[in-house]
């Protein structure tokens, strides 16, 4: 019986997978635009494509220096040892299609409290190799180091070389899952099986 009500005090749900949502995650939001994001450099929303909606991001260089960076950004709290998994739709257009270097990106930047960068993690998206005028969905993920205090999401372009082209960003999500030890079987809940496993385990022994 004691067995039993450690056990049911256990319960709990281990992800938290609702933690971190996207505001504004297809740009529809007010008619179309960046509610809720930060944008830098050349940051715009327009119709030409869009996958979901009437609205995308677009992002082009700034052709005023080398490895031009243009993009979009949302910041979200969180704690070392979170896991963080971002996902985004991007394409580029025949319309105007990344020439040479240019290339789409999704990246983490973990950032301290103080809001100086501890690192980042980054995915390729979209290259001039890309097949035009067609979405592919693209994933960043990664464990917050220690320190973090804000997990930062960014969808961007980098010129590396003055180069044209525009990337298109669509339907961007950011969900986070703490990691939990007690969670045996990992199913993202901590109940009377994970404590069964526990007991397998213990019975075992090494
Ligand atoms: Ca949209």
């Amino acid at each position: 019986m004691k067995k039993q009500l450690m056990a049911v005090a256990a319960l709990g749900v281990c992800a938290g997978a609702a933690f971190g949502q996207v505001a504004n995650p297809s740009f529809e939001d007010n008619g179309g635009g960046f509610s809720g994001w930060s944008t830098f450099e050349q940051a715009f929303v327009d119709t030409t494509i869009a996958r979901t909606g009437t609205f995308a991001a677009k992002f082009f260089g700034n052709f005023s220096q080398q490895y031009a960076a243009s993009g979009a950004y949302q910041d979200f709290p969180t704690t070392p040892g979170t896991t963080w998994t971002g996902t985004g739709w991007f394409a580029h257009t025949a319309g105007d299609p990344l020439v040479g270097q240019n290339i789409g990106l999704i990246n983490i930047e973990w950032r301290r409290a103080d809001g100086t960068l501890i690192s980042y993690l980054t995915t390729t998206t979209v290259t001039s190799t890309s097949a035009l005028d067609t979405w592919q969905q693209y994933t960043v993920s990664g464990v917050a180091p220690a320190e973090t205090a804000t997990a930062r999401l960014v969808v961007l372009i980098l010129q590396p070389n003055f180069e044209g082209g525009s990337v298109w960003v669509d339907d961007v999500a950011f969900s986070s899952q703490v990691n939990c030890s007690a969670d045996f079987n990992n199913d993202g809940v901590v109940d009377f099986f994970d404590y069964l496993d526990f007991v397998a385990a213990f019975s075992s022994g090494c």
